[in-house]
């Protein structure tokens, strides 16, 4: 008892060294995060990352202090007036709110990895990644169980997971099959977007109405199109647009889809629960979501999105996760972050 009382007391510094390879992506959800976070510590100390990420620890940390002493020094008047101004500018954004256009974001499963098991189906069920010892691409889902993901360098992945096999990468044999499945993509919106090798946004609307056919009935089809072409699976997300549809790709995955309906209610509540960190800063969230967003990019290091210093702010001073709470917090968001008061 007292030896489990003493080893819980002792300091774990690892439980705040979050770098990009300890977010979960998909498929990560059961992994045991503290010994991801206590491994890639231990065997990235000393090293110049670890240093740079120690440099942006002690950054984040000065600019908390610093928004918490302005936010204490608002008064119950200031926040009132810019409780208004938020009100004004979340209204102003609900009349632009756009439910007429059916968007669909198609992203690949495991890409790279898929594509090599395909080429060597030996590999199939096994815990394997696309890269080298220095870095990985990818991981398949049987890795991503043990905390393995994109960015990761190799040595880390291999310690997570001794019987990991490491597959090196071959661009050609990947673009040879995001050219299939862009042949696909392009029967249902020949104006579809393409976002790297292995996602892409397509308007559907069109082909939505002259087919009589829902959102979620095309998504179904071309993904079985995809994997007829291909032999890959992917994953679909439909939603009224672009941002939204990124986001419900993400929640199936891998072979799955989910659509948000083009109603209202539907859409706020989704947002309500979304994390801060799924917003980015683009055309599409300012139709979605709300302008303040705009307001904390002066604080971001991660450009296109609420990266780690903006994220830890908000949660730190402001206690805000979602963007629901994002929300509430309005008037402070407003006041702090507005271009004519950021310090
Ligand atoms: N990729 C890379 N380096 C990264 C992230 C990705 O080289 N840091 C490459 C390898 C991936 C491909 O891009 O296979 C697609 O990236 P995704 O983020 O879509 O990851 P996956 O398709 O591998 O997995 P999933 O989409 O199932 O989560
Ligand atoms: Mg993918």
């Amino acid at each position: 008892m007292e030896e489990s009382e003493s080893a819980s007391d002792k300091p774990r510094p690892w439980q705040s060294y979050h770098t990009v390879y300890t977010n979960a992506k998909a498929g990560m959800n059961g992994v045991d995060q503290e010994k991801v976070q206590r491994v890639v510590y231990e065997m990235s100390k000393g090293s110049k990352y670890f240093e740079n990420e120690e440099r942006k620890e002690v950054l984040i940390r000065q600019k908390v202090e610093h928004m918490r002493a302005r936010a204490a020094k608002l008064s119950a008047a200031d926040l009132s007036h810019y409780q208004k101004v938020a009100d004004k500018r979340i209204l102003e954004l609900e009349s632009t709110r756009d439910l007429s256009r059916v968007w669909l974001h198609v992203d690949m499963d495991a890409f790279y990895a898929a594509v090599e098991t395909l080429s060597n189906p030996s590999l199939k069920g096994k815990p394997m990644a696309v890269g080298s010892m220095s870095m990985i691409s990818t991981a398949n889902y049987e890795a991503r169980k043990f905390g393995v993901r994109a960015a990761m360098p190799g040595f880390i992945a291999r310690k997570l997971c001794p019987d990991l096999i490491f597959v090196p990468t071959d661009f050609k044999k990947y673009t040879y099959y995001s050219d299939l499945t862009k042949k696909v993509f392009w029967d249902y919106d020949p104006n579809f977007m393409a976002a790297g090798l292995d996602e892409a946004y397509l308007d559907i609307t069109k082909v939505c109405e002259e087919r009589s056919i829902t959102g979620a009935e095309i998504a179904e089809e071309l993904r079985s199109r995809v994997y007829g072409e291909t032999g890959l699976t992917c994953s679909a997300g439909v939603a009224p647009n672009r941002l939204l549809a990124k986001v419900c790709s993400d929640i199936n995955k891998p072979n799955g889809q989910f659509v948000l309906p083009n109603d209202r209610m539907a859409v706020m509540t989704f947002i309500s629960s979304l994390p801060i960190r799924k917003v980015f800063f683009d055309q599409l969230i300012l139709s979605s979501c709300f302008k303040l967003c705009w307001r904390l990019r002066k604080l971001n290091l991660q450009i296109g999105g609420i990266g780690k210093v903006t994220e830890n702010i908000l949660k730190d001073v402001f206690g805000i996760s979602t963007c629901e709470e994002m929300l509430q917090k309005g008037s402070f968001l407003c006041v702090l972050f507005s271009h004519s008061s950021a310090g």
